[in-house]
């Protein structure tokens, strides 16, 4: 591998940490390089805390390297004053002479800017370095700012009869289609984004708590949809364990355009990833809009014969995995 391309990967991976925790701001992660060899390391923790680069360069302990050295960044170093001071400045202030960046800041007060002033400065700048690679990594930020919109991703589990609940229940608690590993994934999943999103029907008939209970990290904020006002104050999605946003008549118009109206009101809100959890017709309302970027499709080992029928779902990139005896189909929309 090429030198620029093993530290911006080295990046990406440091960046990788931040999953879950940095919201609103993007994943990045720095490395500082003099002589060949790693003197400091960074990624972006927080919002509201350091930025990647500021980590980075104090973790270096010698900081008369830094004007000999190299830092590496998986994306543009910022030039404005936001809830931190520019890196851009800090940069030029300890003079480090070459700077190579992934790939550009996508929000509006930073986008070139940030390079413009190092080139202004003199320093020696790369653009581009695994700009793929570095555009996934941060695929909620840039949908965010790009399309105006969160990332969305769906999430189901289906029968191996494509059912995603029963016709009949006994009481108001999940029926279970898939095992324990694939449902502890899902909850990992959750501490990955920014929001969760479930339609009526499903907050009453599963009474579902919509939280990482199962995953040590970020608790998502819950978003439910709710158009005649019929769900309870009782219910658990209203318990002290994270935020609740409820989306009545009052928010949205529900008469048309749903998905493109709650997306607007989640831009809106700032919230830049959500995971759509069901039911059947507000994850098709989603996929007949053609708003989604990724959908997570579990089919456990279960017969219902009849029931409530799953999403229909195509995509191009489909990728198939196993979890112990649970299939789960991931489509990419992503591009
Ligand atoms: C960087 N390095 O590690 C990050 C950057 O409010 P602030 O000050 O935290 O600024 C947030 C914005 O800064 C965010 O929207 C994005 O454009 C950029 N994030 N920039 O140089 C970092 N996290
Ligand atoms: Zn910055």
């Amino acid at each position: 591998m090429k030198i620029h391309e093993k530290y911006i990967s080295r990046c990406i991976e440091l960046a990788k940490n931040g999953l879950g925790t940095t919201y609103p701001n993007p994943l990045v992660g720095s490395v500082i390089v003099y002589d060949g060899k790693i003197i400091g390391e960074g990624w972006h923790k927080k919002a509201g805390e350091a930025h990647a680069e500021v980590n980075a360069i104090n973790s270096v302990k010698d900081k008369s390297l830094l004007s000999k050295s190299t830092i590496y960044v998986s994306l543009e170093p910022c030039s404005h004053f936001g809830k931190t001071p520019p890196c851009s400045d800090l940069i030029i202030h300890h003079k480090i002479p070459n700077v190579v960046i992934g790939t550009i800041d996508p929000f509006a007060k930073v986008a070139g800017n940030g390079i413009k002033k190092l080139i202004e400065s003199g320093a020696n700048v790369t653009i581009g370095i695994l700009e793929e690679e570095c555009n996934k990594l941060n695929k909620r930020f840039f949908t965010f700012h790009n399309k105006k919109r969160p990332y969305i991703i769906l999430k189901w589990a289906e029968t191996q009869d494509g059912f995603i609940a029963p016709k009949t229940k006994e009481n108001q608690s999940p029926v279970w289609i898939t095992n324990k590993y694939s449902r502890q994934l899902v909850h990992k999943w959750r501490t990955e984004e920014q929001g969760i999103l479930a339609g009526t029907q499903t907050v009453i008939d599963d009474n579902p708590s919509l939280t990482a209970r199962d995953w040590k990290g970020n608790q998502p904020v819950r978003i439910v949809l709710d158009k005649n006002k019929r769900i309870s104050k009782e219910n658990a999605i209203f318990d002290s364990s994270a935020t609740t946003l409820l989306l009545t008549d009052h928010e949205i118009n529900f008469s048309k355009d749903v998905a493109n109206q709650i997306c607007k009101y989640l831009f809106d809100n700032d919230i830049q990833s959500v995971i759509i959890e069901g039911g059947s017709k507000t994850l098709q309302t989603f996929i007949d809009s053609q708003l989604w970027d990724e959908a997570r499709v579990f089919k456990g080992l279960t017969f219902f014969s009849e029931g409530t029928k799953a999403p229909i779902i195509t995509g191009k990139n489909i990728k198939r995995y196993k979890i112990s005896n649970d299939e789960l189909l991931i489509f990419s929309n992503y591009d």
